[in-house]
Order: C-alpha cells, then structure tokens, then sequence
C-alpha cells in the first residue's frame, strides 16, 4: 500500500495543532478524572475526546490504514502491530501532568510503515512547542532544525528517566535499583517530567542528554522515536540493542557511546506479557 508521506505527515501536524488547542483549553479548567488499571492510573474526558477527534479524522482520511490509540484499548486487550501503515497515537501524553497542572503533556501521533516509524509529532500545547521528525529529513522544533548533544559519558549527562504509574512492586524494585545505579555517578543530573513523549523530545533538541524507562507501550515511543534518530540520535532497548517498539522499554540518547554506558549500568527489567495485559 503507496502512503504520501508527505501528505501524511502534514496532516498529522494539523490534527495535533487543531487537538492540542483543545488540550491547552482544557487544562487551564476543573476536569472529569478517572481511573483505569488502578488509582494513579487517569484518564479524562479530554483524553477520549482528542483520541476520538484524531483517530475519526484518521479514519476517514485513510479507511484502510490500522489505528492503535491508547483510550481505545481497556482491560486485557491485545495490541497488535502488523506492517501495514499504522497510526499510533497517544491523545496525552503526561495525563496526571494535565490533571495536575505541571506543564508537559503533549498530544502525539507517529506513522508506523511495516513496524518502522516514519514520522513523528509531538505537540506540546502548553508550552506551544511542536517537534517533528521524519525518516531521512531530519526533525524540527516549530520549524527550526534541531539536533541532540554530543555527550559520550554518564558523568556529563543529565538523564531523563520516567516509569509507568503501575504499582507493581516487583517492577518498581527494578526502577529503583537502576536509577540508583544510574544516581552513584558524579557530576550528573536526573529528571522525570511524567511524560515519554516530552523526554524524548528534549533529547532530540539537545535538551537532555538521555532518557530511560520500561512499561511504555508504542504510543508512548514510536513518534518520539523518529524524532530523536532523525535529530541525530540513538534508540534502543534497556540492553542497549535494537529497539523494539512492541517491547515496552526504551533507551534514547545522543550518541551510541552514552546508549553503551547507561546499558552497562542498568539492569533489562522483563515485561513478562509484552503487549497482553494492559497495566
Ligand atoms: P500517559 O500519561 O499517556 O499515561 C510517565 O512516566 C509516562 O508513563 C507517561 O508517558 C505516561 O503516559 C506513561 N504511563 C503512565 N501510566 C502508565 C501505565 N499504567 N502504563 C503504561 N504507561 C504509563
Ligand atoms: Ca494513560
Ligand atoms: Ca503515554
Ligand atoms: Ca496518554
């Protein structure tokens, strides 16, 4: 199946710009929350809104391309990932920022051709900043190129980090034990901004010099990702090979050799149900 890429893609940045001013709206008022899997697990009605919005404009645009949007999968739901073109969306990204009131969430769209993504947006309303990225033409902030740092090592790094709001405890053990390992070198910074799509973004543009996390699903990563390699840098999964996009893990960086030194320090943490249970 032939896609314009480029008409694609230029569609994709008008649904996030036209659904992230719903966002932006909406995050400034009282909102509708609920819970999924557990307590810290939200979502509201702007959520289902913007995903309904982008995934019925998707739709009807491309009858016959597949959807993976996060509000559309509930309970023991299984995603599956064909090489079909794939739209992948995440209509917030960072939903307990947007309930809280902390100022990265973004709304996300990436297009996955046979399991490889091609394009990627992440619009950030609130701070009105939008990254693009598409293979072999390079990724933009507001239409200005960017491009990652060039830190080889740990020691000169700020690390991004984030992890699933999942009360497991036996995954939250393992979280633990890697940002402790990741903590015992100087001269570094940590951070978690509570949103995959934001730290990935501020990786490309040189912002940050890497984030890690386990338990994502690919609507967390698949946009962020294209934009982070077509800036200049690198995936890949917590071992430090090649990434995955159904495997709910994730290194990015700006170069290989920091990719290689995070690995070396962390622990692969298994999802033993990759893409089944959603939690
Ligand atoms: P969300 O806001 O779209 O849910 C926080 O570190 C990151 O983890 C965010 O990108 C957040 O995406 C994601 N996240 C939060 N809860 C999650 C869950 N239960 N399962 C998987 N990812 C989750
Ligand atoms: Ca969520
Ligand atoms: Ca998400
Ligand atoms: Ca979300």
């Amino acid at each position: 199946m032939k896609v314009d890429i480029d008409e694609a893609f230029a569609f994709a940045r008008k649904l996030a710009l036209e659904n992230g001013e719903i966002v932006k709206n909406a995050f400034h008022k009282p909102k509708n929350v609920d819970t999924k899997s557990n307590p810290s697990d939200l979502v509201t009605e702007t959520d289902r809104l913007v995903e309904k919005n982008i995934l019925d404009a998707i739709r009807a645009k491309y009858p016959t391309h597949k959807l993976i949007g996060e509000e559309s999968f509930v309970g023991p739901m299984s995603i599956t990932l064909t090489d079909e073109p794939t739209w992948v969306i995440d209509p917030i990204d960072g939903t307990s920022n947007f309930v809280t009131g902390f100022p990265y969430v973004a709304v996300v769209i990436g297009l996955v051709l046979k399991q490889e993504p091609v394009f990627g947006v992440v619009f950030n309303p609130i701070l009105g900043e939008m990254f693009t990225g598409c293979k072999d033409k390079g990724s933009f902030l507001n239409g200005e190129k960017i491009a990652v740092k060039s830190t080889k090592d740990i020691n000169n790094s700020v690390i991004l980090s984030g992890f699933s709001s999942g009360r497991n405890y036996e995954h939250l053990a393992k979280v633990r034990n890697n940002l402790e390992s990741v903590l015992m070198n100087p001269a570094i910074g940590i951070r978690m901004l509570g949103s995959t799509a934001c730290a990935m973004t501020m990786v490309a543009a040189g912002r940050a010099d890497a984030y890690f996390g386990a338990r994502f699903h690919i609507w967390d990563i698949a946009a962020p990702s294209i934009i982070v390699t077509e800036a200049g840098g690198v995936v890949s999964n917590l071992a430090g090979n090649e990434l995955n996009l159904m495997n709910r893990q994730i290194i990015s960086a700006c170069t290989n050799e920091l990719i290689n030194d995070i690995a070396r320090k962390i622990t692969p943490i298994e999802i033993p149900d990759p893409d089944g249970k959603l939690e």
